[in-house]
């Protein structure tokens, strides 16, 4: 395992009044004792003031530096935060120094990774500072920070753990197979299969939910040509995103942005307008319409206050969950059914950003986010795998078959486990859930 000195910016480059840089790894004192002047690593954890300086000696800045000595830090080894001033000079140079003293430039999430292989953290947790750090929204955030406290983590470990006792289990009926049915009967094992496979589904059934609040739902305009579907769009981001004319067939592309309702984060898609694409650009642009359309959490079906809902929009509503909002409804006296919105008052824009929050987080909202849930696909797809391995296990139980092939079957669902939580050194998983860090975490 590599655990040479690494050294990285931790605080984005730019003007700030700090900037933050990590060194960490086997030699790192060494390293820090290089660039810091009357550099101590004893006591650990206390922030001293110390002049930065080149190898020259140059005084690049003077600054704190606070000294964690392994196994006591965040990657659980020799590890040293120099807290400089910020800007574009200072906190490259102390880099730059640190480089010249002998500390490689850290890759993307490596500090974060070797915490991980040294036990610090685990691969769920390793994910969740990520979640923490690209979090727009409050409710990521917290859903993020609960994950890091280990609440998924601990659940996890809880299944690993009934795995791994069903293996042992199987290890005595497959050792003492001529006792009857064995001294553990098939029936037990096969319950307790079922029932560690319960709650698998259980966590699996959260996936939908939690991955919408990581992500941010869809939520997708539609509606006829003109509607003011992108002046919608505009208003309730608060921004002015999207063209908007009296002309029909002004949206051509589909445009996106990220927000939040109340909190809840959402993604906004403005698309073309339907059933009315005279040229082929305008097909085109319909196309990409239905295919938000698939994809959406909820379709903001947008027709203008007052007029009936035709049979084309209403057939949305049975397609995909659908929010009915009556636009323009400063021109009209009687909106009809729908919740009316007009995007040059501000009329209504609140209450169709709590409809749309409630309607596609209810599930959440009802649970205050107590319980653990699967934030990532990777999550997802490691426990159907083991779901799946439980299954195949079953058959293999009972007088007259082969246990030892049931048992590699439950081994299967715990490798599952294990890799979810980065228990064993799987370098590609590594690889995926670090590459989208920044440098320096
Ligand atoms: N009075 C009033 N006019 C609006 C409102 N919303 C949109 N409009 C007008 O309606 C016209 C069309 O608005 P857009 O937002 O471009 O409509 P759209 O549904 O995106 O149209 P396409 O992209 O062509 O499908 C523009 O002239 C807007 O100024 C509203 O709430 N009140
Ligand atoms: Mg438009």
């Amino acid at each position: 395992m590599l655990s040479d000195p690494i050294a990285a910016l931790a605080t984005p480059p730019g003007r700030s009044a700090l900037a933050v840089v990590r060194l960490s790894g086997t030699g790192a004192f060494d390293v820090a004792r290089q660039v810091i002047s009357r550099f101590r690593a004893e006591p650990g954890r206390q922030a001293r003031l110390a002049r930065f300086h080149t190898l020259d000696g140059e005084i690049i800045d003077q600054g704190i530096y606070t000294v964690y000595p392994g196994p006591h830090s965040y990657t659980g080894e020799d590890l040293v935060e120099l807290c400089c001033h910020g800007g574009l000079l200072a906190p490259a140079r102390v880099l730059a120094a640190l480089h010249a003293a002998g500390a490689r430039a850290a890759a993307p999430g490596e500090f974060t990774r070797r915490a991980v292989l040294n036990g610090k953290l685990d691969l769920v947790q390793a994910e969740a500072i990520g979640d923490l750090i690209d979090a727009t929204a409050p409710v990521q955030a917290r859903a993020a920070l609960r994950q890091l406290e280990g609440g998924l983590s601990r659940r996890l470990s809880a299944l690993r753990e009934s795995l791994v006792e069903l293996q042992a289990l199987l290890g005595y009926a497959i050792d003492f197979p001529e006792e009857d049915e064995g001294p553990i009967s098939a029936e037990r094992i096969t319950a307790e299969i079922e029932r560690v496979s319960a709650q698998i589904r259980h966590l699996v059934a959260t996936a939908p939910a939690a991955e919408r609040l990581r992500e941010g739902a869809l939520l997708v305009f539609a509606g006829r040509p003109n509607v003011g579907k992108s002046s919608l769009f505009n208003a309730l981001l608060g921004a002015d995103r999207a063209l908007v004319t009296e002309i029909p067939g002004t949206t051509r592309d589909a445009i996106e942005a990220h927000t939040d309702f109340l909190g809840w984060p959402v993604r906004l898609a403005d698309t073309a307008g339907l059933w009315n694409a005279p040229d082929r650009i305008d097909r085109m642009g319909v196309e990409v319409s239905r295919r938000y359309l698939t994809a959406a959490d909820l379709v903001l079906l947008c027709v203008e206050a007052g007029r009936p809902v035709g049979e084309d929009e209403a057939a949305i509503t049975l397609e995909r969950p659908t929010l009915l909002v009556r636009t323009k409804a400063d021109l009209a006296s009687r909106p009809g059914e729908g919740l009316p919105v007009s995007s040059v008052t501000g009329e209504g824009l609140d209450r169709v950003r709590r409809a749309a929050a409630e309607q596609v987080f209810s599930d959440r909202i009802g649970l205050h986010d107590l319980e653990p849930a699967l934030t990532r696909e990777r999550h997802r797809v490691a426990l159907i795998r083991a779901e799946e391995a439980l299954n195949e296990a079953i058959p293999h139980l009972g007088p007259g078959r082969d246990a030892v092939l049931a048992a590699h079957h439950v081994r299967e669902a715990t490798a599952a486990l294990d890799e979810l939580l980065g228990a064993v050194d799987v370098e590609e998983v590594l690889d995926r859930v670090f590459g989208s860090f920044c440098i320096g975490k």
